[in-house]
């Protein structure tokens, strides 16, 4: 099966081919991705295109934070390669997958029209999925479990790179309130406080979750929103995270055997996107392992 071309303006015609290549997409049972944040120029749209091209599966969940309304109320950003995805996303549910949007917190305005279905995707508040192997996930975008920590994963980020400047800023910061009779008051330590509380602050967010499935009587869960995709098991409970596609380019796949799978964009070796991008948002492309990872609150 291949895609038509997609009528690019500014694609040469070498890009137009390599755009429909004959491409077999990698076969799953399940997939899910979040954390998309269409409608901002951080959603790395040419990588994740490429990811659904080269994939297909029964169930795809959109486990939240897909468009970013927060975002397009500030600014109003919409690049070609973002209807893109959009598109590709309905074409997956015409051809027969089950697609499910979960909204997150960045998109609650689809909660207004949860139960109903667009264009063959359903919208649901949360799901349960049942794997191959029997194992029955709790599907949430995790928001909810949230505990208003906004700028901590930011700060656990650029914590250490600071380090060395806040050492320097706090001297002359001192210098002032020594000036003023104040006490000295230690800037990095302070940092080095809040990145230790982004730490605490994710394992809560990832014991509360667990002990959400538990409570519920499942054997898992599927979350998204604190764009760290990892799979571990908390306890009895296996805990997902599908990561996101501003910064680390992963998702969470269940193979046709029913075994969980992070999948790492990044590390592809993906061919160069079709998609010719303007110089203004270079900095979004592709998904390249030897490009800078960019740096991305939660949220
Ligand atoms: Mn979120």
């Amino acid at each position: 099966m291949r895609d038509s071309p997609h009528d690019l303006p500014d694609a040469s015609a070498a890009q137009r081919d390599a755009w429909a290549p004959d491409i077999e997409p990698q076969r799953y049972r399940a997939i899910w991705i979040s954390d998309t944040h269409l409608g901002t120029p951080t959603c790395q749209a040419p990588a994740l295109l490429d990811f659904l091209r080269r994939t297909e599966s029964e169930y795809l969940y959109l486990v939240g934070d897909i468009i970013d309304g927060w975002q397009l109320k500030r600014r109003w950003y919409w690049h070609q390669t973002h209807n893109d995805v959009v598109q590709k996303i309905l074409r997956k549910a015409r051809r027969g997958t089950e697609v499910v949007y979960i909204p997150g917190n960045h998109d609650d305005a689809a909660r207004h029209y949860v139960d109903l279905a667009f264009g063959g995707i359903t919208i649901r508040h949360e799901a349960v999925h049942k794997t191959a192997r029997g194992l029955r996930l709790l599907v949430t975008h995790g928001d909810s479990f949230d505990a208003v920590v906004r700028c901590a994963r930011w700060l656990a980020h650029v914590g250490d790179t600071l380090y060395g400047i806040t050492l320097r800023l706090n001297r002359h910061f001192n210098a002032v309130r020594a000036h003023f009779g104040l006490p000295y008051w230690s800037l990095s330590q302070f940092l080095k406080h809040k990145v230790k509380n982004a730490v605490s602050y994710i394992t809560a967010f990832e014991e509360a979750i667990a002990r959400e499935a538990r409570e519920r009587g499942l054997d898992g869960v599927v979350c998204g929103h604190i764009h760290k995709a990892e799979i571990r098991n908390i306890g009895d409970i296996v805990y997902c995270n599908d990561g996101d596609w501003v910064e680390s380019l992963t998702a969470l796949v269940e193979t046709t055997a029913g075994d969980l799978e992070i999948l790492h964009w990044h590390d592809r070796a993906a061919a160069p996107s079709p998609v010719e991008l303007d110089e203004s948002n270079e900095e979004s492309f592709n998904a390249h392992p030897d490009r800078d990872r960019r740096v991305v609150a939660a949220g």
